[in-house]
């Protein structure tokens, strides 16, 4: 269904109501997609931080959430691999952007070329604090708790949790991908890895079993607005400009 067509890659998005201007870039960027492009991934921290459907009562949310909506009815297929930073995200966000939330890691085949697609955590961290969290964050029992707390509460725990995460990451040096662990996927028989998570657009060319493999690291939208587009068989790191 996808064959031949354009599709774009994006992730680290951090939609916040601090930074309203990140939002219109983003609903423009949406925008720009409809007629040209068959389908658009996500790769997880869409938003800053999530504290389940409170979150959807927010304006910037709500203009956003509308936008990929508009998307999706357009005729343009979205879908979210969920992030470190993306709390609770729920069948509700589903209903209302139109977006088809996947699993954490998903396998995506265009024109013969196996893709992993996936956040990047679990490829490309370095510290040991974090993944402990994030089975913590993501057990049943503790979203089933979570869920019970006032919005104020989880708005407090979610801000709490990411500044957790940003002290961690501001005390070490990234690594960048840990390149055993791309490897183990490649040896799966993927031919290419696109995650996020690093903040840091690159492509990383790595050999396993004698094959060389691209992974492509997809930047964050604190600046400015990059994404991986593929078209007829080509990957290329662009920048949306409004
Ligand atoms: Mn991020």
């Amino acid at each position: 269904m996808l064959e031949n067509k354009r599709i774009v890659f994006i992730s680290d998005i951090h939609l916040s109501p601090e930074f309203p201007e990140r939002t219109r870039k983003f609903i423009s960027f949406l925008n720009s997609l409809k007629g040209n492009t068959a389908a658009l991934y996500i790769l997880g921290d869409l938003f800053d931080f999530w504290i389940g459907e409170d979150h959807l009562k927010l304006q910037e949310h709500k203009d956003a959430i509308s936008a990929l909506n508009n998307l999706s009815k357009s005729g343009v297929l979205i879908f979210f691999i969920k992030g470190n930073r993306d709390f609770y995200t729920d069948k509700k966000l589903e209903w209302q952007s139109g977006m088809k939330i996947l699993g954490e890691n998903h396998s995506l085949s265009l024109d013969g070329t196996k893709i992993f697609l996936t956040h990047g955590d679990t490829i490309a961290i370095a510290d040991k604090l974090y993944p402990t969290f994030r089975r913590l964050s993501r057990s049943k029992i503790c979203a089933g708790i979570f869920g019970l707390l006032p919005a104020k509460t989880k708005y407090r725990l979610a801000a709490k949790a990411r500044k957790t995460s940003m002290d961690i990451n501001a005390g070490k040096k990234h690594s960048g991908i840990v390149k055993n662990k791309a490897a183990a996927v490649f040896r799966k028989g993927f031919d290419v890895i696109i995650c996020g998570h690093i903040h840091k657009v690159s492509k990383l060319k790595l050999e396993t079993n004698g094959l060389m493999h691209a992974v492509y690291t997809l930047g964050d939208w604190n600046d400015t607005a990059p994404y991986l587009q593929y078209s007829g068989g080509v990957f290329r790191n662009l920048k949306f400009e409004i």
